[in-house]
């Protein structure tokens, strides 16, 4: 791994952790046709601009970056998912997409204004989804009106809906996400708070969600973002970011067949520490403990939601 980004044209925002050269091999080794199924590529913002109405501008990452992480860490393909900074601009994505020569699929964000022919065009890319955020401070308020209407049209070409929310907001979202015509990938398990009890009101609403909906999925990623604990020192014996083990255990063996895991590669908006992505692998073996569900995690389902 080498070639640190640069700004290009564009100044990173004050405060930006780059992503981490030269990531440990993992000492957990991926099960053979292994998917990173959540990632991003930034730029590089002097080919492919970030998006005016952004809410941060990162350092680059480029498609080459990512798939020789990929090989490095033992994946063989990856899910791209469309950063924020790009809007709804996708040819940074597409441009990857087509790079990986059939080995990704991407994770679109489009606007009501877009035409079939637009979409038709994302899908022969490798387009899969759409990804609707409500984090607020990574994007402005779209309609749920506008945001229902999109999601009926991917829904006609098979595509399912990534949602990117926080815990808190949940109930508020119930009604909505639960109406949506499609599969469902909630990211990051939406993002529970950790320091609250595993089977306390907050993730017990999470694993209702689940239970009570079977169209809806879940990525089981993230731990550096939800952990309050943080990795261990490299050698150290106790589970990378301990804390979030067990939310993340307790969906992965509640929904083995609904579950996908990725690197979040490179990783925006990190403020404390920036992952090694060798040590965020070894976190797998932890809450998924079986050969058969890290098959499933890692192999099996992200290849029939984006393969089949
Ligand atoms: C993630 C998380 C974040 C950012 C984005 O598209 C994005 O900008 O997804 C975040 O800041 O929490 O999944 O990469």
């Amino acid at each position: 791994m080498s070639g640190r980004p640069t700004s290009g044209p564009h100044t990173k925002t004050a405060d930006w952790l780059d992503w981490y050269e030269g990531p440990a091999k993992p000492r957990f080794v991926l099960p053979p046709g292994s998917v990173d199924a959540h990632c991003h590529v930034f730029g590089p913002g002097d080919r492919f601009a970030y998006a005016p109405e952004r809410k941060y501008t990162p350092c680059d990452a480029s498609a080459e970056q990512l798939f020789a992480l990929r090989d490095h860490l033992g994946f063989e393909r990856n899910v791209i998912v469309q950063a924020t900074c790009h809007g709804a601009d996708n040819r940074a994505l597409v441009d990857a997409l087509y790079k990986a020569g059939g080995m990704a699929r991407g994770v679109a964000t489009v606007r009501r204004d877009i035409s079939d022919a637009q979409l038709q065009a994302l899908h022969a890319a490798g387009v899969r989804g759409v990804r609707f955020n409500f984090v607020k401070r990574l994007v402005d308020f779209t309609p749920k009106d506008e945001l229902m209407e999109i999601a009926g049209r991917v829904a006609r070409l098979g595509w399912h809906v990534v949602i990117y929310f926080e815990a808190r907001d949940l109930p508020e979202l119930w009604d909505f996400f639960t109406a949506l015509p499609t599969t469902v990938v909630v990211d990051h398990m939406g993002r529970p708070d950790v320091n609250l009890p595993i089977d306390g009101p907050q993730f017990e609403l999470f694993m209702r969600f689940m239970r009570e909906h079977d169209n809806i999925w879940s990525k089981v990623t993230c731990p550096e973002r939800l952990s309050l604990t943080g990795p261990p020192a490299l050698d150290a014996q106790p589970a990378p970011y301990r804390d979030v083990v067990p939310f993340a255990r307790r969906v992965v063996e509640t929904f083995p067949d609904r579950v996908l895991w990725g690197t979040d590669w490179p990783h925006p908006n990190l403020k404390q520490h920036m992952p090694d992505d060798g040590l965020l692998v070894d976190f797998i073996a932890h809450i998924a403990t079986t050969a058969q569900l890290q098959r499933k995690l890692l192999v099996d389902n992200p290849m029939r939601l984006y393969w089949s």
